[in-house]
């Protein structure tokens, strides 16, 4: 009997979590407000042909209209090897859920990457982390088929004990546990 429980919360089925992308719970009353401003990303889980590398910084506004944008930087390597700092530009539309927004993205040259993904922010205390999340194909039993996640912090040397605490459960909430990777923050695109 234990060892079908444990089975079982090894599938997060303990957890009750079930990996359909429409059940992922996102921030309680979202605040765009608090949330813009600078976020380094620390660690993500990459897509299917990834784009960015490390040196990951965001920096979100917002606008008189209450319109969110934002202007990121992150070391891309492309057309195989060619080492830049990307500059990347993105705007947010909103959704009926202050936490969920379709985001357009593309660089500042044209050879960059462009898309238009969802931007789920999972979870923020504002001023530390922020954890979000995006589906770009879904399978036919509502799980995610290809993902991206960041984990970002107001600060590039990385996430306080505490917050790294959260951000656990929420990988796992995310059913992404153990597919993120840290990400280096070496003064790449300082300059840039
Ligand atoms: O790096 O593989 C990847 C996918 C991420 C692409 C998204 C770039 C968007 C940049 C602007 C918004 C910052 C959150």
């Amino acid at each position: 009997m234990i060892r079908i429980l444990a089975a079982l919360c090894f599938l997060g089925i303990c957890l009750g979590q079930d990996c359909v992308v429409s059940n992922i719970k996102v921030m309680q009353d979202f605040d765009k407000f608090r949330y813009a401003g600078t976020w380094y990303a620390v660690a993500k889980k990459d897509p299917e042909g990834l784009f960015l590398l490390d040196n990951i910084a965001a920096h979100f506004t917002i606008d008189e209209y209450g319109k969110m944008t934002a202007a990121a930087k992150g070391r891309v390597i492309i057309l195989n090897n060619w080492e830049l700092c990307a500059q990347m530009f993105g705007t947010f539309e909103d959704t009926d859920d202050p936490a969920k927004f379709k985001m357009k993205y593309w660089g500042a040259a044209s050879y960059l990457q462009n898309g238009y993904d969802d931007h789920w922010v999972i979870d923020t205390d504002y001023d530390n982390y922020a954890i979000t999340y995006s589906c770009r194909q879904e399978d036919i039993d509502g799980t995610c088929l290809d993902s991206y996640s960041f984990i970002f912090s107001r600060h590039a040397t990385g996430l306080r004990p505490e917050d790294q605490k959260i951000v656990h459960q929420k990988k796992q909430e995310l059913c992404l546990l153990g597919k993120y990777r840290r990400v280096a923050h070496t003064g790449y695109c300082d300059s840039s």
